[in-house]
């Protein structure tokens, strides 16, 4: 039987083939997990669809979290077909491209207000919509954040902001929803080529210095996020909450 066998989970942010929330369904399927996705706007409708059936997930939903009525709707319409789920994963990040290259002094009202909006603030606006329905035993709440919401990397600039006030609001939402039974962590994930990524300037440089000096002297994939994340969402880590989990091939513990 599977690690996910008879729970229902709702995978937030799949852009494409190569997203990490991607990589996490098809684990979570392959675990035995009913999947429910959903896509931010008509933009990425037609590459979720067929990834979804090919899991045969059936429930695929609109949600730009930007908007509260979209993520009202969003689990409105979750509701139709769930009464209850167990999992969510919440694999979504934006800045404006502007924002990723040069002096972080530059940084505008606007793209700050942007990117925590949508890279931190759309997970406690996700999970207070999701909590009425997270009422099965053991529900888990999983969100992405990189090292560069704890150290400075060059250009990451407003998003290591953003992933500062995450990885912060993941402890904070620990304690809000721990009575209820609810569980929230995040991963730390090292870089990996996607489009998200893309935007990064300077994405190669870091790669390819992970690669030179992490303990294990490679990059990760999307696959090993995918196993760390099947682990923290399953009963297997019924007592870990409120914690950063790096799947960075060890970068993080290098000091030069
Ligand atoms: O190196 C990397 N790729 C790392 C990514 C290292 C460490 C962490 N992460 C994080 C990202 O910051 C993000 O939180 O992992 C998460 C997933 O990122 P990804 O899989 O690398 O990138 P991608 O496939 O682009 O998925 C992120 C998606 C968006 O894609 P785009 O490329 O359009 O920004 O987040 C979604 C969208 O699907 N997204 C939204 N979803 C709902 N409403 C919105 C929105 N307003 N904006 C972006």
């Amino acid at each position: 039987m599977g690690l996910l066998a008879g729970k229902r989970a709702l995978i937030l942010g799949i852009a494409n083939e190569k997203s990490i929330a991607w990589s996490i369904a098809q684990a979570f399927s392959r675990e035995g997990a009913e999947i429910a996705l959903t896509y931010a706007g008509d933009a990425f409708e037609k590459r979720v669809h067929p990834l979804a059936e090919s899991i045969g997930s059936k429930i695929v939903i609109s949600c730009d979290v930007r908007s509260d009525i979209e993520i009202a709707n969003a689990f409105a319409s979750l509701a139709t077909h769930w009464d209850s789920f167990d999992i969510l994963v919440h694999s979504i990040a934006y800045a404006n491209k502007d924002d990723l290259k040069g002096s972080f002094l530059d940084t505008s009202r606007e793209g700050f207000s942007t990117a925590l909006d949508i890279s931190a603030y759309s997970l406690i606006a996700c999970l207070r919509a999701a909590k009425p329905l997270m009422k099965g035993s053991n529900p888990s709440v999983l969100t992405m954040s990189y090292y560069g919401g704890q150290k400075v990397f060059p250009s990451y600039n407003v998003m290591g902001v953003a992933k500062a006030a995450l990885e912060m609001s993941v402890k904070y939402l620990a304690e809000a929803v721990g009575p209820e039974g609810i569980r929230v962590n995040a991963i730390s994930a090292g870089p990996i080529k996607t489009l998200a990524a893309a935007g990064v300037g300077g994405f190669n440089q870091i790669a390819g210095i992970v690669q030179a000096k992490a303990p294990l002297r490679n990059n990760i994939t999307q696959a090993d996020v995918a196993n760390a994340a099947l682990y923290l969402s399953s009963d297997l880590a019924r007592g870990v909450t409120g914690e950063i989990h790096f799947v960075d091939n060890g970068y993080n513990v290098i000091g030069l």
